[in-house]
């Protein structure tokens, strides 16, 4: 709101000609869902706490069973310091902007539903897969649609390094976009599983993305750099810039020892967002790179799963995802976390040096 109030005003007032930059706004609005994440987390995570939505330890895992009481959903504070930054920061006129709040809050509805059946209801396994599954592929299908129908967008896949390469896959592009949703969705659900394990790396890759969206959107830029242009698409750097504030103002609480849990409802919509903007940008194969410790994460589960029923019940690893591994290895949580962080910051670099080597 902030910049259809203000902006109008700089023909009088010159210095609100500083709201039409979306760096400018970018960077508010990771200040704005930054320090109001900071201010309304007590009072949040004592709500959540009065509901009893403390978190249930599953006796089968690694030693996790001090945590038990933990409360969880804590994605609602992600979630509405990122919309409320959002809305006072960035261009409301713009339809990328408006598809990525449905991707957000759609995918956090799911999680949600998960999160009461679990929590609330105390039905331990929430949605079923098949369920929760269901219901991200409907609201993936919705969003990709409805961006594929838009004149300024393209379905062609653009593939790192190679400035020639870029097929177009036309209405086959649907179901991969969907397949990019989901996949990042449950990759970030299955990564969250110790204290900041999973909102430290989300927060290197919007970082990383609201880079690859304003390039995108910016005509100079984009054809220096030999990337795809989008018309628009660049004020989602504004959404990838609260989307930083929430997630450091999430983690101010869910830092080791994590007095709240960020639930379904926010690793499941911070997936969900995350694989929608690598969409938008046309960097779905760079998502793998710069998300590569939610790949990784996820293919360790895979691979635990398939092993076990290949071989009759022999592991690969100790316990799957991967940091349960480490864990069962004897490393504290804390060292596992920061060293996820680590390679995140690593991996995001790696992806922006791929906008120079073409
Ligand atoms: C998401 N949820 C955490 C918290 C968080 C197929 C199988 C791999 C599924 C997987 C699974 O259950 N995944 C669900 C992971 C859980 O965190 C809650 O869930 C939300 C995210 N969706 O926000 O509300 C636990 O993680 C810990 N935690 C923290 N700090 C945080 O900031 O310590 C979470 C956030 C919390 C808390 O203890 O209770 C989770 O781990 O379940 N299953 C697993 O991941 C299990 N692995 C497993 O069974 N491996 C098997 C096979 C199936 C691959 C094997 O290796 O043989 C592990 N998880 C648990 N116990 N809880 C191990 C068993």
């Amino acid at each position: 709101m902030i910049y259809h109030l203000l902006y109008p005003l700089s023909d009088t007032i010159s210095v609100f000609n500083v709201f039409r930059y979306i760096t400018f706004r970018s960077v508010y609005a990771m200040v704005t869902a930054l320090v109001l994440a900071i201010i309304v987390g007590p009072t949040c995570i004592e709500w959540l706490r009065r509901l009893k939505v403390g978190q249930y330890i599953k006796e089968c895992g690694p030693d996790h069973q001090q945590k038990s009481g933990t409360p969880t959903m804590g994605g609602l504070l992600y979630g509405m310091c990122l919309l409320v930054s959002v809305f006072l920061w960035a261009d409301l006129t713009n339809p990328f902007i408006w598809l990525c709040v449905f991707v957000f809050v759609g995918f956090g509805l799911v999680g949600l539903a998960d999160d009461y059946l679990k929590v609330v209801r105390r039905h331990n396994d929430g949605l079923s897969a098949r369920g929760k599954l269901l219901g991200q592929i409907l609201v993936a299908l919705g969003a990709v649609s409805v961006l594929v129908a838009l004149p300024q967008y393209s379905t062609k896949l653009m593939v790192p390094f190679f400035k020639h390469l870029h097929p177009d896959l036309s209405w086959f592009y649907i179901p991969f976009a969907v397949f990019v949703l989901t996949g990042s969705s449950n990759a970030v659900n299955l990564t969250d599983g110790l204290d900041g394990l999973a909102i430290g790396p989300a927060v290197v890759c919007a970082a990383c993305f609201a880079v690859f969206v304003y390039v995108a959107g910016h005509v100079n830029l984009a054809n220096y750099l030999q990337v795809a242009y989008i018309p628009g698409v660049g004020e989602v750097a504004v959404f990838c810039g609260a989307m930083v504030g929430a997630g450091l103002g999430f983690l101010w609480f869910n830092a080791y020892p994590a007095q709240v849990f960020m639930g379904d409802v926010g690793s499941l919509s911070i997936g969900g967002a995350l694989g929608f903007v690598a969409v938008l940008c046309k960097q779905e194969l760079i998502l793998a790179v710069v998300g590569g410790l939610f790949v990784v994460e996820t293919l360790s589960v895979i691979l635990q799963v398939g092993y076990f029923k290949v071989t009759g019940g022999r592991r690969i690893f100790r316990m799957a995802p991967l940091h349960h591994h480490f864990e069962k290895c004897g490393l504290h949580e804390s060292k596992i976390i920061v060293r996820f962080w680590i390679l995140s910051i690593l991996l995001a670099v790696l992806a922006l040096g791929t906008l120079k080597l073409r």
